[in-house]
């Protein structure tokens, strides 16, 4: 028989190896540690917008307002179908359409309007509200939100 003759703070430093390597496999295998970078699931990606209104008076007393999609930007990956949900806050109606598209239609006050979309080109496309587009003054700057499709 054959004795091996083993120091025990060589022991005590396997055990330390074996204890933390397992400890951290559980911190991260728990999610008590969240991993950075992970890529969301597969499941179809949600956008939410609302649309809301800004209102002022002038010196003279002339009420100005201005209708917008928030965000006014928002960034979608190219070749996916996508969910736009857009929450009517503010104005009773907002008639859409997506540039470059053949969606349409509208967004109801204190409804949610949900766009099911696929962008295959790259680009900078316009979700414009044809009520709240022009420079009438009135309704000045273009109810319009921004999509990049990357
Ligand atoms: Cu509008």
């Amino acid at each position: 028989m054959r004795f091996f003759v083993v120091r025990k703070s060589f022991l005590i430093v396997i055990a330390l190896c074996i204890l933390t390597g397992f400890g951290g496999w559980f911190i991260v295998n728990k999610g008590v540690i969240p991993t950075i970078g992970k890529p969301p699931a597969e499941e179809k990606q949600v956008f939410n917008m609302i649309t809301s209104e800004f209102k002022t008076k002038l010196d003279d007393g002339t009420e100005i307002e201005a209708y917008r999609f928030d965000p006014g930007t928002i960034t979608v990956p190219r070749g996916k179908e996508i969910t736009l949900s857009i929450f009517g806050v503010n104005g009773s109606e907002h008639p859409y359409s997506i540039e470059g598209t053949d969606v349409t239609g509208i967004i109801k006050k204190g409804e949610e309007t949900l766009i099911d979309v696929q962008f295959d080109k790259a680009g900078v496309y316009k979700l414009i509200c044809s009520t709240h587009s022009s420079h009438d003054g009135h309704h000045s700057p273009p109810m319009v939100a921004y999509i990049y499709v990357y």
